[in-house]
């Protein structure tokens, strides 16, 4: 197949496009450098050092043989994203272009904006390219888990079958997501919902937990191959977070009580995901969900786990919680979309998290500690 990644410099696009290609697929990237501008913005970087889009593709040439033409420009563009689906011509086009980081949403009026116009109107151009030039291209979007919040019933896999005063309709699953950014999600969603009820188009949407982890069998293969891993408190995430504070004998920042439960997975489990959506298209008109998570921990596990793997002493710090969320609530969620389709998940094991101390050991020297502890409140309007 030729599928175009949108977003293929980022954490997860970029070893996507890697395991694609090594499963004999043909694979362009899209991206406009946003992330890497947050960084200098942030005065933050990967915690591992990450090289150039042109060196990255130039070292997967010489290390697997193969092509990853790249695009660079930005998805609310039209005119560019136009041009490269005709001149691509993709069979799918995986979407994971968009501004991520929920505290970066929340950081004032302009931040919150900026995502959602990043996002909502990044993923339409993409759906008008596709209605207007090739609606027979398979549409995979990153959606996200917090679309749906913790709701106090379980959570289904995207639809919900629903009775009231005696009738039936099967419905989109309620939403009640938890910053702008995880509300950008919910747009897309409902957009695209429509793009399949009005132009027939075929999607995806890939409601994904938090991602942990650094390495794929593809970025493995060489340092110039390596994806970011983020350890600052706007676009690190949660496990992620911890294994690198506890390498660096820092606190582990549990917020509030630590009860607040996520659905999770392995990166080697969002790139293999990714393979089955595409391998597996959706019906023209079809619009399909997947909840692409493996297991299920509170923060306060996540935060005990990495304290117990560390082989040195961990001291886990609750502060006070930063953001607005239930810390303790019901949370049940089907995920069983991608099991039937062949996923065989890496659950979280001692291993992957000692696996992830040396990564830190080596690169220590790069961190900033002041970017750990959280300074972006949801509650304030104005934050510092
Ligand atoms: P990332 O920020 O590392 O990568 C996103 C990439 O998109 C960046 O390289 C950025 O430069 C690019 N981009 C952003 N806006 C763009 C635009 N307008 N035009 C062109 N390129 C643009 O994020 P990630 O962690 O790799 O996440 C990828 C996707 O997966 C996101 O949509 C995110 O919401 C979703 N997701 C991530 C996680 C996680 O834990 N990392 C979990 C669930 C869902
Ligand atoms: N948390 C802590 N301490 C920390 C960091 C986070 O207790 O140091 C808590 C948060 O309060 C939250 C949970 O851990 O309850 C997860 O936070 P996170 O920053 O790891 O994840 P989140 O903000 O939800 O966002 C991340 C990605 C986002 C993706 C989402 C998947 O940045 O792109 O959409 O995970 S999900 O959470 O399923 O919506």
């Amino acid at each position: 197949m030729r599928i175009l990644v949108l977003g293929g410099d980022g954490y997860l696009g970029w070893p996507t496009a890697l395991h694609l290609s090594d499963c004999g697929h043909d694979v362009a990237v899209v991206d406009n450098y946003a992330r890497r501008k947050y960084d200098e913005e942030l005065g933050s970087q990967s915690l591992v050092p990450i090289e150039d889009l042109e060196v990255r593709v130039a070292a997967w040439k010489e290390v697997s043989g193969k092509e990853i033409p790249a695009f660079v420009g930005d998805l609310l563009d039209a005119d560019f994203v136009y041009r490269v689906v005709r001149e691509y011509e993709p069979d799918t086009i995986i979407h994971f272009a968009e501004q991520r980081a929920a505290p970066y949403s929340m950081i004032d009026r302009e931040h919150a904006v900026y995502t959602q116009h990043n996002n909502v109107i990044g993923n339409l151009n993409v759906m008008y390219a596709i209605a207007e030039i090739n609606p027979e291209i398979h549409l995979v979007k990153l959606g996200t888990m917090g679309e749906y919040g913790t709701p106090n019933i379980d959570i289904e896999e995207g639809w919900l079958e629903l009775e009231h005063n005696g009738r039936k309709d099967r419905v989109l699953f309620p939403k009640k997501p938890g910053s702008f950014y995880h509300l950008t999600k919910v747009h897309d969603s409902h957009n695209i919902e429509f793009g399949c009820r009005i132009w027939g188009m075929r999607a995806t949407d890939l409601n994904q937990g938090v991602v942990y982890g650094q390495q794929t069998d593809q970025t493995s293969r060489d340092p110039r191959l390596a994806t970011r891993f983020d350890y600052d408190a706007v676009f690190g995430t949660v496990l992620n977070r911890f294994v690198i504070q506890a390498a660096l004998g820092q606190p582990l920042t549990v917020y509030g009580k630590g009860g607040q439960t996520r659905g999770m997975l392995d990166i080697r489990d969002t790139v293999e995901c990714l393979r089955l959506a595409v391998e597996n298209p959706a019906d023209r008109g079809e619009f399909r969900v997947f909840n692409q998570m493996t297991e299920s921990f509170s923060v306060k596990q996540l935060a005990e786990l990495v304290a117990e793997t560390y082989p040195g002493s961990v001291e886990i710090d609750y502060l006070e919680n930063p953001r607005w969320e239930l810390e303790e609530h019901y949370y049940n969620v089907k995920h069983t979309g991608l099991i039937e389709l062949g996923l065989k998940p890496h659950l979280l094991s001692d291993t992957l998290i000692e696996s992830l101390f040396p990564i830190v050991e080596q690169n220590k020297h790069r961190v900033n500690l002041e970017n750990l502890l959280p300074k972006v409140k949801w509650a304030s309007a104005k934050n510092s």
